[in-house]
């Protein structure tokens, strides 16, 4: 009898400790939130140990990450954070019950890492940006030794069941629980009111007439072919890449940008509205990402409108190397610390390289960088198209290497041409007849020349191109492909404005953009 007690009460208890770990982990994530918007919430843990990660992860797993969860990748990572720490949070709970101390310390020690994260982010505010993970720890792990110390407590009640205070136990868990909860209500609710501003700024802004419009998308360069990429990519559904866990809000009432540095002979500063009473551009870009592999989804088209940068590099007095000027690089900073670095010379060449306000017709979506970002047409996103933008610095590519740079991607990375069917889909079951094969074919800044199609191991046939809207577009083509019953191989490859035809090589994205020829396999039935 006593023996079957004593392990039923062993059992207990030690389910208990592991819920008063759970319990402490989970006030100091609350308690961290609530102080983070205080500091800033980029500094709340869960985000700066994520963030932590995605700084340090390397090329090719990011790769895989963007590859296996697409843009769900973010929420992975917090999902995989939190599901550790509820396993931590667990074990300490155990350790605590019999080492009290020892539990507590462990609570303090993972708020050191989340501190330790928080500081090393590149945009880190300095100390403030650990008292989220600190002050959070120093709750957790006073509520553990609290609740640990009922377990452990010697009878309060003589006529109380087992060797230690249960309803002790009970009130205090239920308290911090309700506590940790209005904690976390209360930090999020402020969290989101700080966003508040910025998006009432945006909704505020009404973007005025290009100076200069853009050339109207010839009514050719649109093709009529169910399953093949508009045209014009939707905001909503244009590829997003880059490394915030949470989206920059940035208040446009508030926001300057800062061009400066290296041969710059009068510095600049304007902000937003200033920005808006310069003459605009608006052209239609193909962006894409370096990230996209062959037959990838990181491409996307809009109709942008901005400032051309070209004009502030002249006003600010830079020249390009190619006329004297000593910076060969572009350092653009943005809000949350990344740096992304662009050729002086690919800027100032003539091309369309703008300070973008306004895609599709509204202003930049928070997740596309508003207020501002920069594009340069005919370069890869990472080397080009800073978002949340603030500040631009004259330099050298021998004086500084950019966020991605440091980490195994090339210096300078000029898109290459590439293109994609995107109807039939790989492991379609078209019927025999004609099939219409369809797809787009890209190569910034030089313009797509042709396009070709392969059916198994046959002969080079061209396919039908869509109007070329301009060199920076991405462009349509179509195939009718008359298909035979059973298995077969469909390839794709394009030859760009210079004559250069894509190569077959396969290369991976890193270091400077996948390479090799688009395939498709289907069943004709
Ligand atoms: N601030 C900031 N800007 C950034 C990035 C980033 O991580 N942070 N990613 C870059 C990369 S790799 C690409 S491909 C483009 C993607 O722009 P989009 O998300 O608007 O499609 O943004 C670029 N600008
Ligand atoms: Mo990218």
């Amino acid at each position: 009898m006593t023996s079957v007690r004593i392990t039923r009460t062993a059992l207990t208890r030690g389910s208990l400790a592991a819920l008063s770990g759970l319990l402490a982990g989970f006030a100091a994530l609350t308690v961290a939130e609530l102080v983070s918007a205080a500091v800033r919430p980029e500094a709340s843990p869960v985000t700066a140990v994520g963030g932590a990660a995605v700084d340090r992860t390397p090329a090719g797993v990011k790769d895989w990450a963007i590859r296996t969860f697409g843009e769900s990748d973010k929420l992975v990572l917090q999902l995989g954070i939190v599901a550790t720490l509820a396993l931590f949070a667990v074990a300490v709970g155990l350790l605590a019950l019999r080492h009290r101390r020892t539990g507590s310390a462990a609570v303090l020690a993972f708020g050191a890492v989340g501190a330790a994260a928080a500081l090393s982010r590149p945009d880190s505010a300095g100390f403030t940006d650990a008292l989220p993970s600190l002050i959070g720890a120093v709750a957790g792990a006073l509520l553990l030794y609290v609740l640990v110390g009922r377990l452990t407590a010697p009878r309060a009640d003589p006529r109380g069941e087992g060797g230690w205070d249960r309803r002790g136990f009970l009130v205090a868990a239920a308290a911090a629980a309700a506590a940790s909860t209005a904690a976390g209500a209360l930090g999020r609710t402020l969290n989101s009111r700080s966003a508040q501003d910025a998006i009432a700024s945006r909704d505020a802004v009404r973007l005025p007439a290009p100076a200069s419009p853009a050339e109207p998308i010839p009514a050719g360069a649109r093709l009529r072919v169910p399953g093949l990429s508009p045209f014009t990519t939707p905001n909503d559904r244009f590829y997003r890449v880059d490394t915030a866990l949470v989206v920059p809000k940035v208040d446009a009432d508030t926001w300057r940008l800062r061009l400066h540095g290296l041969g710059v002979r009068r510095e600049l500063e304007f902000t937003y509205r200033e920005l808006l009473e310069r003459p605009l551009i608006e052209r239609e870009i193909t962006l894409c990402c370096v990230s996209n592999e062959v037959g990838g989804p990181y491409i996307g088209h809009a109709r942008w409108i901005g400032v051309r940068l070209a004009d502030l590099l002249k006003e600010a007095g830079v020249r390009p190397p190619s006329r004297g000027g000593k910076a060969d690089q572009i350092i653009a900073r943005s809000v949350d610390g990344m740096t992304l670095g662009t050729p002086v010379e690919d800027v100032m060449d003539g091309r369309d390289a703008m300070l973008a306000v306004g895609m599709n017709g509204e202003p930049l979506p928070f997740t596309h960088g508003f207020p501002v970002r920069m594009l340069v047409p005919g370069l890869y996103g990472y080397v080009s198209a800073c978002k949340w933008i603030e500040d631009i610095e004259l330099t050298t590519f021998d004086a500084y290497d950019a966020y991605w740079v440091k980490r195994k991607w090339a210096r300078e990375a000029p898109i290459k041409t590439q293109s994609r069917i995107d109807t039939p889909k790989p492991f379609g079951r078209p019927e025999a007849g004609t099939v219409m094969v369809a797809g787009v074919a890209w190569a910034q800044h030089r313009g797509i020349e042709k396009v070709e199609i392969r059916v198994d191991d046959g002969p080079w046939r061209p396919a039908q191109l869509a109007e070329q809207s301009t060199v920076d577009t991405w462009r349509q083509w179509s195939y009718p492909w008359r298909a035979t019953p059973g298995g077969h191989t469909l390839t794709v490859r394009a030859t760009d404005g210079t004559g250069e035809t894509q190569t077959e090589e396969r290369t991976g994205t890193v270091p400077d953009g996948a390479s090799g020829w688009h395939s498709v396999v289907v069943t004709v039935d």
